[in-house]
């Protein structure tokens, strides 16, 4: 008979993960940098009680809590928060979330998707309602005729990469072996859900004390097959115009430096995703920026012509093909170096399953001597020094610009300007949803791999304010800048007090535009005329909400939130803001409240995202953008 300590399940759940690490390359780290929380009856005294008690004992000496508790706001925000730690410490870290039963845990359901679509880990524990059924229909249980077994829980199920409900005990070292094993499967993981009943939380078990000995997870690096790199190779070296998509995996596997040595190599130009930016930083020679819906002329001019495309790292997103649109050579060939066999076929390509940054070592070695040539390089100069001047103009706007602007209004790309120019080189700029994450990819200079952070996977309103806390909770080094949209603020405000409470230093960046600057002018451009997007009230006489502007203010409502607001109107105060920002050492938020003028775009680059139009209307402006859409339904690539 082996040991045993007696222990409830939520003392066992919390004592396990407090001895998790994983490791890569040979490095360890904490797994688990800590829980956040919201407690409510489902919790409160089941995984609340056993983090109390794993936290008493470090009580007012220096110690290592295993899994300190932080109280969030928000259940949603809290995967937010999570995942935002977890992304900028490369996957190899991140939080676990608490919740109640019923709203607490559903409210989660939204952090899952995001966490999920991005392959970023995260753990949830949402609290269900008893497995006994004792005292059923308990506060906030769904009852289901049909289904006696259903809970609000089982909403996690398409949006987990690994679900399970502890109903037992006995079920628990498997349901949280498997946890681990998924969190830490770079082609598997995302959200991790374990379902824990009230009842069960409280419940204790003799468990053999094996299960909380400690456990480092290895985060695997699979090489490529010798014989795919070689096809792969023999591809490359058959194409005159090659370019490299470089996505989320070159950051997550750590191949920026293996990327580099492979453009320097062979001279290949290299576009990024959302996700990618930053493979290769702001002024190196090959770098011709965001391509797709979002890119950049260059990136989009390159892409259009090329004859290989090598996808590192990438999913294929609609924004990254421009709805496949971007491609046209009717030839044009796809190489896909993914851990993941999912993404590694896409687009018909030829797949090659491996971590980046072991493939693209491997394709380097395998394309020695092979360069473009020296016209194609000359082409991809000249396009990206044609697209940074664009840039330049828009960080700079000149006086036929600014003088038509209202007073105490600045643009959007100037805002971008100022920040990118005033920011140290390694502080993160972070965005979600809204009209930035486009202008960011375009005109965003990246000066440091782990400086851009833009979530375009869910573009999820209200994900900034909560990921800048995960940011800053995983590299006190950086100043974060979230840059969040006033409908994106007021989405999820209230991690603000999260950051007040826990003293962590986040710069926001509130962009008053008054109302949707973006889904505003994808509206007008799909003929529907900016329909419901200003925030202005209902007019008495219309009865539309075309009325005057709504008196809502977002810095006030930020400071009784206890950010530390500066408000700016003119770009000399927004710049002197910044510094203000970096220079204080305020613990805590501090938000930049700044107008801009919604009408004032960034440079285009002719790429189209695919959003249907009405096929019949009553209105002229809706018929004649379903003509324009058809023109560009005929340039869509069949589906591969
Ligand atoms: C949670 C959520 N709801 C709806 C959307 C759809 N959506 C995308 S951008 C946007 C408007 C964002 O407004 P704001 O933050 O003010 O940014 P702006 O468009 O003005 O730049 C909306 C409603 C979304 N992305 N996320
Ligand atoms: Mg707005």
């Amino acid at each position: 008979m082996s040991d045993t300590v007696r222990l409830t399940v939520a003392q066992a759940v919390v004592r396990f993960l407090g001895q998790q690490w994983s490791e890569r390359d040979g490095e360890r780290q904490r797994l688990f940098a800590g829980c956040l929380g919201i407690f409510g009856h489902g919790n409160v005294a089941g995984v609340g009680q056993a983090l109390l008690q794993q936290e008493l004992p470090f009580d007012g000496r220096e110690g290592d809590n295993p899994l300190p508790y932080v109280l969030a706001r928000n259940e949603q925000a809290m995967v937010h928060t999570a995942v935002g730690y977890a992304r900028q410490r490369d996957r190899l870290q991140t939080w676990v979330c608490t919740a109640s039963v019923g709203p607490g845990s559903t409210n989660m359901l939204t952090g899952a998707a995001l966490a999920t679509i991005n392959r970023i880990p995260v753990l949830l524990l949402p609290s269900g309602t008893f497995a006994t059924r004792v005292s059923s229909p308990v506060l906030q249980e769904l009852e289901q005729p049909y289904a006696a077994d259903v809970t609000v829980n089982d909403a996690f199920r398409p949006l987990s990469r690994f679900f399970d409900r502890v109903n037992r005990p006995e079920q628990l070292p498997s349901a949280l072996l498997g946890a681990m094993r998924t969190l830490t499967d770079p082609v598997e993981t995302g959200a991790v859900t374990l379902a824990l009943p009230q009842d069960v939380q409280a419940e204790a078990f003799d468990w053999p004390v094996e299960l909380f000995a400690e456990r480092t997870w290895h985060i695997a690096r699979p090489p490529a097959e010798a014989a795919r790199i070689a096809a792969a190779a023999e591809v490359i070296r058959s194409a005159e115009r090659p370019l490299l998509v470089a996505g989320g995996g070159v950051h997550y596997s750590g191949a920026e430096e293996a990327l580099a040595a492979f453009c320097d190599a062979t001279g290949i130009p290299v576009a990024e995703t959302q996700a990618g930016k930053g493979s290769l930083l702001h002024g190196h020679p090959q770098l011709v920026g965001a391509i797709g819906s979002t890119g950049t002329t260059a990136a989009n001019a390159l892409a259009a012509e090329a004859d290989v495309v090598i996808g590192v790292g990438t999913r294929w997103s609609d924004f990254t093909t421009a709805s496949r649109t971007a491609f046209r050579d009717n030839g044009v060939r796809f190489v896909n170096l993914n851990v993941a066999p999912v993404d590694a076929g896409k687009q018909g390509g030829l797949s090659v399953v491996a971590d980046a940054r072991e493939a693209l070592a491997a394709l380097t070695a395998a394309l020695v001597g092979h360069v473009v040539d020296d016209e194609y390089r000359g082409r991809q100069a000249q396009l990206w020094s044609d697209w940074d001047e664009q840039v330049e103009d828009t960080y700079h706007p000149g006086d036929e610009v600014t003088s038509a602007l209202a007073a105490g209004l600045l643009t959007q790309g100037e805002v971008l300007g100022v920040v990118n120019e005033l920011s140290d080189p390694r502080d993160v700029v972070l965005c979600a949803a809204g009209s930035m994450p486009g202008d960011l990819h375009k005109l965003w200079r990246v000066r440091d791999r782990k400086g851009y952070h833009v979530e375009y996977g869910y573009s999820c309103m209200g994900y900034e304010i909560p990921a800048a806390i995960g940011v800053r909770l995983a590299d006190e080094t950086r100043d974060v800048f979230a840059m969040v949209g006033d409908g994106g603020y007021l989405m999820m405000p209230t991690e603000l007090v999260t950051a007040v409470q826990e003293r962590v230093r986040i710069i926001v960046v509130l962009v008053q535009n008054q109302g949707f600057h973006s889904i505003g002018s994808l509206s007008e451009s799909l003929g529907s005329q900016r329909f419901g997007t200003r925030y202005r009230y209902r007019d008495d006489t219309s009865g539309r909400l075309d009325g005057g502007p709504l008196p809502v203010d977002l810095a006030a409502n930020a400071r009784s939130l206890g950010a530390h607001v500066i408000e700016v109107g003119s770009r000399a105060e927004l710049e002197a803001a910044v510094k203000e920002a970096k220079a204080s050492d305020h613990a805590g938020p501090v938000v930049i409240h700044v107008q801009t003028d919604p009408t004032v775009h960034a440079p285009d680059s002719g790429s189209w995202w695919d959003v249907p139009v009405a096929e019949v209307s009553e209105l002229e402006t809706t018929r004649a953008a379903h003509a324009a859409y058809l023109v560009h339904k005929g340039d869509q690539r069949p589906l591969i």
